[in-house]
């Protein structure tokens, strides 16, 4: 269910406007600041044609004492878990710089990341004006040994990949980060005026781009995340046969490998995914039925 946070400095109406939305007095009002110190949670139907959400009534952000240090640190979580926010101004005064502080560091929360790498200045500032201008946090990265650093330290949601690059070209940075356990589920789309489509990745785009089409390649990458790129690996191996360098470049998700007896049963057990079939096995494998089954995707290498 979506949870929408009502966040704001103390005094400023959250629990006022928190009641409104319910149709309910529940939550206390008092013309005191300070009043809320915890979560209030309410599940809300406006109308039987639109979904019900959650309303989440927070306690005011500000530095007062120790206690309210707490209240803060309370509804600033809220804010990291919710969906969507409505930040209540009081309208009689300007806000302050503390208050326009709050603001900003909301307004980054969530976030998606956007990790631009390409060894040209001029690509690299075009890439985050329109990803910036799109809404998204942009951080960029010179060539693919920056870009990997960058990647362990900031676990970006997307990654833009030039190919041709120096000190680590993107083919060699693509490898890293899909060989690495905590990255490799990262949507990587490359960016380069290389047409081929090698090393397999989420996405790829010619250079000069065109900003629709690169938009949405990333709106479309960052909103099936969980389904796609993240989608289990199968990988058929026998017993102390080397992994498929391939399969580890193909496969973004979690890597299960299994023997070639083994397929059906997993399959039978509910895997859904990719099944990563080596070019040696594949005759001794009943592909055409294995390509019939529904969730099953079927790769030979
Ligand atoms: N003039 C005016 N007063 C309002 C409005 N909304 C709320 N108030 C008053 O402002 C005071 C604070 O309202 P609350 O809803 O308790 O504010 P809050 O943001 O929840 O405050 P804390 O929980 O203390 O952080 C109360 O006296 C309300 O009656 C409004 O839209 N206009
Ligand atoms: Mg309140």
């Amino acid at each position: 269910m979506i949870k929408v946070a009502i966040l704001g400095k103390p005094n400023v109406g959250k629990s006022s406007l928190f009641n409104r939305i319910v149709k309910r007095r529940d939550a206390i009002i008092s013309e005191k600041a300070g009043t809320t110190r915890d979560i209030k949670k309410r599940i809300v139907n406006i109308d039987d044609d639109y979904e019900d959400f959650i309303l989440l009534d927070t306690g005011g952000l500000e530095k007062r004492d120790e206690l309210f240090e707490k209240v803060k640190e309370k509804a600033l979580l809220t804010a990291k878990e919710a969906d969507l926010i409505l930040y209540l101004v009081d309208a009689k005064t300007i806000p302050d710089e503390e208050e326009k502080k709050y603001f900003r560091a909301l307004q980054k929360l969530n976030k998606p990341l956007i990790l631009v790498v390409d060894d040209d200045e001029g690509i690299r500032s075009l890439l985050t004006q329109i990803l910036v201008n799109a809404g998204y946090e942009v951080i960029t990265a010179e060539n693919g040994k920056e870009a990997i650093e960058l990647a362990k330290k900031k676990k970006p949601d997307l990654i833009t990949m030039d190919l041709m690059m120096p000190v680590m070209d993107g083919e060699t940075a693509i490898k890293h980060l899909r060989e690495d356990e905590e990255l490799r589920h990262i949507p990587i789309v490359i960016v380069s005026v290389l047409s081929k489509k090698e090393p397999p990745a989420d996405a790829y785009l010619e250079k000069p781009i065109d900003e629709e089409h690169f938009l949405e390649i990333v709106h479309t990458l960052l909103s099936d995340k969980k389904t796609p790129t993240t989608r289990p690996c199968l990988v058929v191996k026998e017993e102390g046969e080397k992994i498929p360098q391939k399969a580890i470049l193909l496969c973004s998700g979690e890597i299960i490998y299994c023997n070639k007896e083994e397929v059906f049963l997993k399959i039978e057990a509910g895997f859904k995914g990719t099944v990563v079939i080596p070019y040696a096995l594949y005759h001794e494998i009943d592909v055409v039925k294995l390509s019939k089954e529904q969730n099953v995707q079927v790769v030979i290498v």
